[in-house]
């Protein structure tokens, strides 16, 4: 049994997106991250940074149980063996390019969606910094694909990783009329039957900004501290 701990924001929808792909049977298990559900002493046990995704997985010996969407995506395309090519230089390439949207495309959108939708102030320096960085990695992505129709060559993990947050290219203040490259790859994406019923799993959910602000934007090693002795 494959169990996902879950949040309709990117990377919880893309290891669904991969789940969906595989044809795997999954549960998923809601944690609502704009109400401080990652907190909880059970989840940070199986999640010690307190976020989502998490994958469960009960069908072996040993149960796996695992943080970090990349790590994830690979866990399931290893258990698979599928959306990630077998011999190298592919598969090494393929890494790069998940490496790359785990230490670049993700931790960058995730600050301009700070600076440009939740901070009660308009701190045009964050937002000028983080947008512009946006716009830099847009073009690298936009030249890889002009030569390939997917982002690592064959449809993979990666196609799977950046997707949940090039669909929130206007919260990161570009547009698609930029790079037409990304909006083709984009439109194919977003095509896939498995990636419509990986979406389909946020459709009801509502957030509420203050709630988003205030649990996800306020955290420091005290608060998280202090949250753990309320739970006691
Ligand atoms: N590097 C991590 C990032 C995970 C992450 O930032 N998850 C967000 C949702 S997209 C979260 O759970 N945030 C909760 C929090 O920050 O308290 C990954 O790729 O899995």
């Amino acid at each position: 049994m494959l169990e996902l701990y879950f949040f309709p924001s990117p990377n919880g929808v893309k290891v669904a997106i991969m789940l969906e792909e595989c044809e795997l049977e999954y549960q998923l298990v809601h944690v609502d991250i704009t109400k401080g559900e990652q907190f909880g002493e059970d989840f940070l046990q199986i999640s010690p940074n307190n976020k989502i995704p998490v994958l469960k997985d009960t069908s072996t010996n040993e149960t796996t149980t695992l943080f970090e969407s990349g790590a994830i995506l690979l866990y399931l395309a290893n258990r698979s063996k599928q959306f990630i090519p077998e011999q190298s230089p592919a598969y090494f390439q393929t890494l790069q390019w998940l490496f790359w949207q785990v230490g670049h495309l993700g931790p960058m959108a995730g600050q301009t969606h700070y600076f440009r939708k939740f901070c009660e102030i308009k701190d045009i320096h964050g937002i000028e910094r983080f947008s512009n960085e946006m716009n830099r990695l847009y073009t690298v992505l936009d030249k890889q694909l002009e030569s390939n129709e997917y982002v690592a060559g064959e449809y993979s993990i990666v196609d799977m990783a950046c997707w949940p947050w090039v669909k929130y290219i206007d919260w990161q203040g570009q547009s698609f009329e930029e790079f037409s490259n990304v909006k083709q790859w984009f439109d194919k994406v977003a095509s896939r039957p498995a990636v419509q019923r990986a979406e389909a799993h946020g459709s009801s959910t509502q957030v509420d900004r203050e709630d988003y602000r205030n649990v996800l934007h306020n955290q420091t090693g005290a608060s998280l501290a202090n949250r753990k002795n309320k739970n006691e």
